[in-house]
């Protein structure tokens, strides 16, 4: 889907990991609790994929008593930034919550941008020109900024939710070295694990290699979870007919408006596989759709033709410096899809 150009330059030399060396396979975590106290951030591009992680998170909050969502960052990647900006607009619009402060983030990579795949259309949202939206300012601070200030006011309650280039995130990590300690949790929906199946860099990673190797070197296992788009492809490949026929007949607002911006991706593809909502759903109840996490010495290679691969050495604990997402349950996480985004129809019934 995604065609890279090589592009070598002055760089370390990284070895590539032993991907399938592990010596631990603990399951279950509870290292994250759902807590009402906690609040959440998502920093994402403004893609379909982004919309449906978003409506997930408001619609849990809404009717499940979740993480209020205090505020939206954007980045680049799926859309420019100015796009996604515009997007997280109608986004919230369509959701009614037009009080969720949006933060604008970085428009470019540290160091070497790549074209916008379009894959949910030119405009991300499935290019339906006749839809408008009433303008919401941007908050006065960049998102790097808005990050830093609302890992301090929620010091120890903050969950952020990466779902697009890395770049604010690596910059917030290095602009205030004690940002991520102050986080409940990160969790990063970019990469893959290297596998037969996946011998190409993973889109968000790509779009900001730099980035994704500073948030990859300044993680701790206990503070940062990397949710492998390979892992999720690989079990929770969904059929289309569900996802047009059961999921998308739900009759409500949102879900039409998510039709909508899934309509230039959702005839192409036979299989319904994408990283946004899969990752969402895991923050919602990792409990229920983690299988199985490794911890893993994660990173990523930024020099030859390799550019852009990650490396996960799995390790103990002691050794890694990331959890990554390994196995996911599909069942449940259809379930939970279903039953988010059908809850405002229940309570009025
Ligand atoms: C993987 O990590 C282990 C433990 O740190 C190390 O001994 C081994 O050399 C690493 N393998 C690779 C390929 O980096
Ligand atoms: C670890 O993996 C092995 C091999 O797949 C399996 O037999 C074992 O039950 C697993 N242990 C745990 C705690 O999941
Ligand atoms: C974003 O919306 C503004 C205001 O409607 C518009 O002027 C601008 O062209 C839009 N940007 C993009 C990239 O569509
Ligand atoms: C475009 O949006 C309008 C207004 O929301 C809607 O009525 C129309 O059905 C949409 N068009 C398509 C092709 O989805
Ligand atoms: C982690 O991987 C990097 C290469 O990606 C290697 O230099 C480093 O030694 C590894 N650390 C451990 C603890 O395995
Ligand atoms: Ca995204």
């Amino acid at each position: 889907m995604h065609l890279f150009s090589v592009f070598s330059c002055c760089c370390v030399t990284l070895s590539v990991a032993d991907h399938y060396q592990w010596l631990s396979n603990l399951t279950h975590s509870n290292a994250v609790p759902s807590s009402v106290k906690q609040k959440l951030v998502i920093d994402h591009d403004g893609g379909a994929d982004d919309a449906m992680a978003i409506f997930m998170a408001l619609l849990n909050e809404k009717y499940y008593n979740g993480p209020q969502v205090i505020a939206l960052t954007t980045t680049y990647g799926n859309v420019g930034e100015e796009q996604a900006f515009n997007n997280t607009q109608r986004i919230l619009t369509v959701a009614d919550r037009r009080d969720v402060p949006i933060y604008r983030g970085s428009a470019k990579a540290l160091i070497r941008d790549y074209e916008t795949d379009y894959f949910f259309g030119y405009d991300g949202l499935g290019d339906n020109i006749t839809d408008t939206f009433e303008p919401i300012p941007a908050q006065k601070d960049p998102a790097v900024i808005g990050l830093i200030e609302l890992s301090k006011k929620y010091s120890g309650d903050l969950v952020i939710i990466a779902l697009g280039a890395l770049t604010n995130i690596a910059l917030a990590m290095r602009t205030d070295p004690n940002f991520l300690s102050r986080l409940s949790h990160l969790y990063v929906a970019a990469g893959h694990i290297y596998g037969e199946n996946f011998k190409e860099a993973e889109f968000n990673a790509y779009m900001d290699v730099e980035s994704y190797y500073i948030v990859a070197q300044d993680s701790k296992p206990d503070k940062v979870t990397i949710i492998p788009f390979s892992q999720i492809r690989t079990y929770q490949s969904i059929s289309n007919e569900w996802r047009v026929d059961v999921l998308g007949s739900i009759d409500t607002r949102i879900m039409q408006a998510q039709n909508q911006f899934e309509q230039k991706s959702l005839p192409v593809v036979r299989y319904w596989s994408l990283l946004d909502p899969a990752a969402m759903a895991i923050v919602i109840n990792e409990n229920l759709i983690v299988e199985e996490y490794r911890y893993s010495n994660n990173s990523i290679i930024i020099c030859g033709d390799q550019r852009g691969i990650n490396t996960n050495n799995f390790t103990t604990k002691n050794e890694a410096n990331v959890r990554a997402i390994y196995k996911v349950r599909k069942e449940p996480y259809k379930q939970m899809l279903y039953d988010l985004f059908s809850a405002e129809l229940r309570t009025y019934n």
